[in-house]
């Protein structure tokens, strides 16, 4: 089975996170974390910086991976998976920026817009802004509605 390698970062400082609305391509209209693909000979942590580079203008130096999931989609022709590696920085340098791909914006820990994000979002979450490492699966339908799921923490 084909497995593509993701990324994501939330920047969690001071009971806010940092997320960009999408505004192209896969989960456009969707708050969410910064990333997208490892490319061939990168490392998942060099992309994961890239990636928050080109989307937001933003670098950071210390970063922590908090979790791994696998997403699959039931009908999908072959069959993939996309396996996320999600990361958390406390700090940053440089101005948050609107790119062509993310508009970035501060949201409270109490005030995250999960309606406008993926449907995993709000299982993951709080696990993520408790600090707690995760690992899980979510299979999707065509409508990216959850059709079933597995979320543990790791201790
Ligand atoms: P291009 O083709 O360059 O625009 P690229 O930026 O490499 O693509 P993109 O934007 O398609 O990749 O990456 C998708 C982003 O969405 C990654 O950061 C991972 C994230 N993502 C994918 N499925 C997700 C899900 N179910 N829940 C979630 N984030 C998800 O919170």
């Amino acid at each position: 089975m084909k497995k593509k390698i993701l990324t994501l970062l939330i920047i969690h400082k001071d009971n806010k996170v940092l997320l960009g609305m999408k505004k192209r391509g896969f989960g456009m209209g969707k708050w969410n974390g910064f990333g997208g693909k490892v490319e061939k000979e990168e490392s998942i942590e060099d992309a994961t910086k890239r990636e928050l580079f080109e989307e937001a203008g933003i670098t950071v130096n210390d970063m922590e991976k908090m979790g791994v999931l696998d997403f699959s989609w039931q009908s999908q022709v072959p069959p993939g998976t996309w396996e996320v590696n999600i990361f958390k920085a406390t700090d940053f340098s440089g101005q948050p920026q609107e790119t062509e791909e993310m508009k970035p914006q501060w949201f409270g820990v109490d005030e995250i817009p999960f309606e406008k994000m993926w449907p995993d979002d709000k299982y993951w979450f709080p696990l993520f802004l408790e600090n707690k490492k995760f690992e899980g699966k979510f299979m999707f339908d065509d409508k990216n509605n959850i059709i079933e799921y597995d979320l543990h923490q790791q201790l």
